[in-house]
């Protein structure tokens, strides 16, 4: 039998939870590293470009957390089949990608700076990012973005959306979402409220 491990942060969020969410659906089991960021720091030489999430696949290190997302996807019945729609939903996992990247690039940053990157980033990339999703989402017929039915995509969008209302991430309003993309706070409850996710998480209390 194939062997999984995923190794990640020891969060509920981020690039690992679309990986673990489907894994569940899927109900494939797989090991769930948990790493601190303290532990990050120790063993991030030892992975392939320093980065998580990584799937051992028998031991086999993959890296990529968007590619990943897609194969254990497709196991869970969480990627669409056909071509179309499996673009429709590649592109809205990129999207996320390119918007985190935006996000990341203010950490560090303290005091003043902070302030004045994150509010150049909430009227501009982050609003951007929001609407063009938000249209991606009406592309999809309203509901999920790819295939009229949850997909990675849609639980990779729900990360986003989720940790922008968080009050995780200082001088983004908590209400960002709702107030640029509507349809993107409804979408985030269709999703926390599917019986795979709600199922997710109550394995994990
Ligand atoms: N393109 C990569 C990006 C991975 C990535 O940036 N992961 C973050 C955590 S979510 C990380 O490991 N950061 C560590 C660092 O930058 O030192 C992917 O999608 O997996």
């Amino acid at each position: 039998m194939t062997t999984y491990k995923l190794t990640y942060f020891d969060m509920d969020g981020g690039r690992g939870e679309p990986i673990r969410i489907a894994f569940h659906a899927a109900g494939i089991a797989f090991e769930d590293e948990r790493l601190s960021f303290a532990e990050f720091q120790e063993m991030r030489t030892s992975v392939r470009f320093n980065c998580v999430p990584v799937l051992e696949i028998d031991g086999a290190q993959v890296t990529q957390s968007n590619g990943i997302s897609r194969y254990v996807g497709k196991m869970a019945g969480l990627y669409p089949d056909d071509d179309l729609q499996a673009l429709y939903c590649d592109e809205a996992l990129g999207a996320v990608e390119d918007a985190s990247h935006r996000v990341v690039s203010t950490f560090g940053l303290e005091g003043e700076a902070l302030r004045e990157a994150r509010e150049q980033l909430v009227d501009g990339w982050l609003s951007v990012y929001l609407r063009g999703l938000a249209e991606l989402l009406a592309r999809g017929g309203g509901e999920y973005f790819a295939g009229g039915k949850l997909t990675v995509a849609d639980l990779k969008v729900q990360g986003l959306t989720h940790w922008l209302c968080s009050g995780m991430l200082d001088h983004v309003p908590t209400d960002l979402v709702q107030k640029v993309a509507p349809t993107l706070s409804e979408h985030q409850k269709r999703v926390e409220n599917d019986p795979r996710v709600v199922a997710y998480y109550a394995s994990r209390t």
